[in-house]
């Protein structure tokens, strides 16, 4: 049985599938963003290990992104067990279930001149699978300008898988893969369907790893923090690849490619239905 949940309207979930994001409103209840807010200034004062930062140690203009905290910091880890952003994913990917990939904190200080890029996640991870998204909240009231989501909306269903870039532009692991330039969005934007999301506190977009996406810099006067989280559905199969994220890799696992990544040390199962086993959900 696939998942289902009070905030996933049939609407909202039609809109999902259409378009490969919603906003989901008050998704996650207020009390985990200044958790959130005061596990980013932690990170801004002792990076851990998966870090970008485009101006290091600035409190304007930059952009610091720390991934893949969930193992050691107690703020994501309960956050991702106790925030229900699982179940949600879950109903809207059309999931019985939602295993976590990882997490992703994105902070741009006020005047941030950097965009984030225009690109789709799924070339950066080692999965492959229609039901694998992302849930991005803001722990303040974003709009665009102040450095919210943009989606081309439909791009998930292009059937696209467009070479990843370094948010610092720095060289490194994505220059391993081989394949077509994400389109330069920003340059021609009148020839895309794009849609953008303000949003406030606790509001949730619920985004696909195939939909082009981005944000612009941060024009506003506040810190924009943000907290990604990513997810795996019934459908996902491991595929390493070069140019993907260097944080989990094979050699992490004994999943082998073209498995369902059923390793509950790795890729937690955080959801599943109550009648799901994990006999259906590997099928
Ligand atoms: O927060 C941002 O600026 C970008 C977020 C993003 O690309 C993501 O969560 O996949």
């Amino acid at each position: 049985m696939i998942a289902s949940h009070p905030k996933v309207t049939e609407e909202l979930h039609a809109a999902y599938l259409a378009d490969g994001v919603v906003k989901i409103p008050n998704a996650v209840s207020e009390e985990w963003l200044p958790q959130i807010e005061a596990m980013a200034d932690a990170q801004l004062l002792d990076p851990g290990r998966w870090v970008t930062d485009t101006n290091p140690g600035a409190r304007r203009d930059r952009l610091f992104t720390s991934r893949y905290r969930w193992k050691s910091d107690p703020t994501v880890n309960r956050y991702i067990y106790e925030s229900g952003v699982g179940h949600i994913a879950a109903a809207l990917m059309g999931s019985a279930s939602a295993r976590f990939y990882f997490d992703h904190l994105l902070i741009k200080e006020p005047k941030t001149q950097a965009p984030t890029p225009w690109h789709q996640d799924i070339p950066y991870w080692p999965f492959l699978g229609k039901q694998i998204c992302s849930a991005w909240v803001s722990t303040s009231r974003v709009t665009v300008e102040e450095s919210s989501l943009e989606f081309v909306r439909g791009s998930h269903r292009w059937d696209s898988y467009f070479a990843p870039e370094a948010f610092d532009g720095s060289k490194g692991w994505v220059n391993d893969f081989e394949g077509e330039p994400c389109p330069d969005v920003a340059a021609a934007r009148e020839d895309y369907d794009i849609v953008g999301f303000d949003v406030e506190p606790g509001d949730a977009l619920f985004f696909s790893a195939w939909a082009l996406h981005g944000s612009p810099g941060n024009a506003g006067n506040g810190r924009r923090v943000a907290l990604s989280t990513r997810w795996l559905g019934d459908d996902a199969t491991w595929y390493p690849h070069p140019g993907c994220d260097p944080t989990v890799t094979g050699e992490d696992t004994t999943v082998e490619i073209g498995q369902y990544p059923g390793d509950e040390d790795l890729f937690p199962l955080v959801y599943k239905t109550p009648d799901a086993s994990l006999r259906e959900i590997n099928s």
